[in-house]
């Protein structure tokens, strides 16, 4: 299913002058205070975020789940469905798979369906997480750590072809999440295990294409309770840099215990060159998987004042970073929760690219503390809504792509052709 680019307009043209009196308001507002507004419209037009192909149906927890209707069942399906997404917003111009889930039996025609939607293909996800029917080693304890060299072979093999499967869909990284780790103390030897995940991504990272980029995440917990084999992003760092320049630290924002400072962590990533990454979401107490935004949108603004900084001022050389949503939509629309969650994410990179740099600069040399809150808070305090509306309308985008969707009845129709009682593969 594709959305005819004539719907988006007649949308566009019930809302045009509310829209254009809320962004001249503005425009003229920043253009006071010497901020020049066609430029940042053109950077967030330029966004581009990739969406999962695990969370476009329902997600769960480990207590029940209730699906939606009409979810994807197929990557073909998958494919479509992010193609909506990308029609009404222009952002989300990628797919990430994950294998697998989401095998592609016919790369060539499944290059071809993405391409026709204007997608690309980010990183490649291994799965060592699950048993599959057809594998011979289990994961129960572990995968590129494991005791067991067998199994971290076979985890290690698993990877490689994750990558062969990238290649041919014009991928160009691998994320590696591990779940890796103990539930009861004394269950590793700790260093045993660290050194057997170190010698096994070294191993992925060297076969991995030149131009291959690896991502290694971190997470303090879940789904094992006492340890992970990789818990911060000090250890993501650590691995990365014994595996060689093309390995990078990922940052998912769900991967901390509350209260971490993620802000603080991105610029010591960045000032080392090895963020690679970003797993979009937000949360209250851990790996909640919430809309983008949904919880602490000042955290997220705060995360997007180090980004905007440091790709400004990107002397480490960190690569160009690979943008992702990483939620679980387990009450709301999946497609209707991932617009919210790019118009969040958009938000907040208009906020941040309104921060006056060079007073936050003397503020900060002079030590005046109560400037330097005043200059951030005057950025995150300007609603930035036409703005990020007039880069979806510029890129030939819905001005309100969540209002123009159920204008649509989007969902109705995918229901009707995909049937009320379809899951979606995924988490
Ligand atoms: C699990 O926490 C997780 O969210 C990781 O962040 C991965 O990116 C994703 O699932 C899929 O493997
Ligand atoms: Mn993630």
């Amino acid at each position: 299913m594709k959305i005819a680019q004539q719907n988006i307009q007649e949308f566009n043209q019930k809302h045009i002058i509310k829209h254009k009196n809320r962004f001249d308001f503005i425009s003229s507002e920043l253009s006071d205070r010497s901020i020049d507004v066609d430029a940042i419209v053109q950077t967030l037009s330029d966004f581009q975020v990739a969406v999962p192909s695990w969370a476009l149906g329902a997600g769960g927890t480990r207590f029940g789940r209730f699906s939606f209707g009409g979810e994807p069942s197929t990557l073909e399906e998958k494919i479509d469905d992010v193609g909506l997404i990308h029609a009404l917003t222009h952002t989300a111009g990628a797919i990430s798979l994950h294998i697998p889930w989401d095998i592609p039996s016919d790369a060539a025609a499944i290059r071809e369906r993405a391409a026709d939607r204007g997608l690309v293909f980010d990183a490649v996800n291994s799965n060592t997480f699950q048993d599959q029917s057809d594998q011979e080693y289990s994961y129960k304890y572990g995968s590129l750590c494991h005791v067991d060299a067998k199994v971290r072979r076979q985890a290690i093999d698993h990877n490689i072809q994750v990558v062969e499967y990238g290649e041919a869909l014009g991928s160009k990284s691998l994320t590696v999440w591990l779940a890796d780790g103990t539930s009861f103390p004394g269950q590793h030897n700790f260093r045993k295990a660290h050194q057997h995940t170190q010698s096994s991504l070294k191993e992925i990272y060297n076969a991995m294409p030149d131009d291959w980029k690896l991502y290694i995440e971190y997470k303090p917990y879940e789904p094992n309770f006492y340890s992970m084999v990789i818990p911060d992003w000090g250890t993501s760092l650590a691995f990365a840099q014994e595996c060689g320049p093309r390995a990078h630290t990922l940052v998912d924002l769900g991967h901390h215990l509350p209260n971490t400072n993620i802000e603080q962590i991105v610029a010591i990533l960045m000032t080392k060159g090895r963020l690679g990454g970003f797993h979009f979401n937000d949360s209250k107490y851990g790996d909640d998987d919430l809309t983008v935004g949904s919880i602490k949108p000042y955290q997220l603004f705060l995360i997007f004042n180090e980004l905007v900084y440091g790709m400004e001022n990107n002397v480490a050389d960190n690569p160009p970073l690979a943008w992702m949503i990483d939620a679980s939509h387990n009450l709301k629309d999946p497609l209707e929760d991932l617009m919210q969650s790019l118009d969040a994410i958009l938000v907040a990179y208009a906020q941040a690219l309104l921060i006056d740099r060079v007073a936050l600069e003397q503020a900060q040399e002079a030590s005046n503390v109560a400037a330097c809150q005043d200059i951030l808070q005057q950025a995150y305090r300007t609603d930035v809504r036409a703005i990020v509306a007039e880069s979806r309308l510029r890129a030939g985008a819905a001005i309100d792509p969540v209002a123009a969707y159920r204008s649509m009845r989007l969902r109705d129709q995918l229901i009707d052709t995909r049937g009320l009682h379809v899951t979606a593969t995924g988490l």
